[in-house]
């Protein structure tokens, strides 16, 4: 019998850690999951939703967990899905963001080098559309691809390009196999409720079973290129498959704004205008905004054969009836 490949998950208590995490299980492999803190309150959630993975502790600011992580778990694959991630937070505090999101990339790289691993095992960076920057003179009309410049707009872009630059410096410099997905929003059953659309669908659904009376959100006239997270994860691990690392983006190709997000999601429960619940909270306004991201997916369909299968009112809706179920199924 031959033995399972095993890969190691960085972010495995997140969003497409845990997308990815079931992906993987699926395809056989033997899945590892860094988690950090001695006491991490979303622990039993993972042990539960995902008994098949094994949980090493370790954290991306502390070099010597990384290694004992990849020692332990001796991985093919190695998926750095770990960050401070949220935008707004990284104005809030940068310092951590530039620790973790980018010096902690650095980190993930050294543990695989010095470990004697760098020719054995494949790394996926997780960058960002973010790196771009959505500024006017910056903005293609076909959408960002892998040769687009970058402009980033918040520290966490910032701490995200350097993670994007030390991947590639490590691929140029030791031959490693590191691929760099350039991923746009995705979103899902599984998104935080710190980001907005998930806030959006978890509002909506309360509304509608009379929990809350309306929502406070920051700005709604930006765009993003939203597409569903359970097909991204799906481009990541494609990625290492490719015969060389290199850069893809994964896009859906068409941007909608925060209010084409409301508007769907009110639709699910039969309100026609949502203005009368949503209300501005000055705070959640950012001190750089990035007005609009639209990748173009051509690199990776071509190339990969990846291609997205959610659509956007597809991606409102499932989350929409995921946050209604969620009441209902835990109503006494
Ligand atoms: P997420 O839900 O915010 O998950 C972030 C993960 O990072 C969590 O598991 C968190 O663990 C972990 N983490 C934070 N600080 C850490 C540290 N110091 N050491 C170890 N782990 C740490 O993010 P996501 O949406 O799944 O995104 C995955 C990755 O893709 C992130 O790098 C994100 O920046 C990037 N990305 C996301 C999108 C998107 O639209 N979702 C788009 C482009 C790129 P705790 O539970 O301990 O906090
Ligand atoms: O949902 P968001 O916080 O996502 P954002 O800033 O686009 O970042 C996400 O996508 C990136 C890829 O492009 C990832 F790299 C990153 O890790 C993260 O997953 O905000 C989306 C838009 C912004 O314009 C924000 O200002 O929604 C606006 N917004 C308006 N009200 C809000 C809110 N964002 C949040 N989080 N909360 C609000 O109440």
């Amino acid at each position: 019998m031959t033995e399972a490949r095993r890969a190691l998950i960085t972010g495995i208590t997140g969003q497409d850690g845990g997308h990815l995490a079931e992906l993987l299980h699926d395809k056989g492999y033997e899945v590892f999951g860094l988690i950090r803190g001695q006491n991490n309150p979303r622990r039993e959630a993972v042990t539960i939703e995902f008994p098949y993975v094994t949980l090493i502790e370790g954290d991306l600011i502390d070099p010597t967990s990384l290694v004992r992580a990849v020692e332990a778990s001796d991985p093919a694959e190695v998926y750095n899905l770990a960050a401070v991630s949220h935008v707004g937070y990284s104005f809030k505090n940068p310092a951590l963001t530039a620790d973790v999101t980018a010096k902690g990339v650095l980190n993930v790289l050294e543990a695989v080098r010095v470990t004697g691993r760098e020719h054995s095992t494949r790394v996926y960076q997780a960058s960002t559309s973010e790196m771009f920057g959505g500024l006017d003179y910056n903005r293609p009309g076909a959408g960002y691809n892998e040769h687009s410049l970058f402009h980033p707009r918040s520290p966490y872009g910032v701490a995200k390009l350097y993670g994007h630059w030390i991947a590639k410096n490590y691929r140029e410099s030791y031959g490693m196999f590191v691929a760099c997905g350039i991923l746009f929003n995705h979103e899902g059953e599984r998104r935080g409720t710190e980001f907005v659309t998930r806030k959006i669908s978890h509002a909506v659904a309360r509304i509608e079973r009379g929990l809350q009376p309306y929502v406070e959100l920051g700005d709604l006239w930006p765009k993003r290129d939203w597409g569903y997270a359970g097909d991204y994860v799906e481009g990541m691990w494609r990625m290492l498959q490719h015969p060389v690392p290199d850069d893809f983006v994964l896009a859906t190709g068409q941007t909608h704004s925060i209010e084409e997000f409301l508007t769907l999601a009110f639709a699910e429960i039969g309100v026609d205008d949502w203005r009368p619940y949503v209300k501005q909270d000055p705070a959640l306004l950012r001190p750089a905004e990035v007005d609009i991201l639209l990748g173009d997916p051509t690199k990776a369909e071509q190339e990969l054969g990846w291609r997205r299968k959610v659509d956007f009112p597809g991606l409102v809706r499932l989350m929409v009836a995921h946050d209604l179920q969620l009441i209902d199924t835990s109503r006494p």
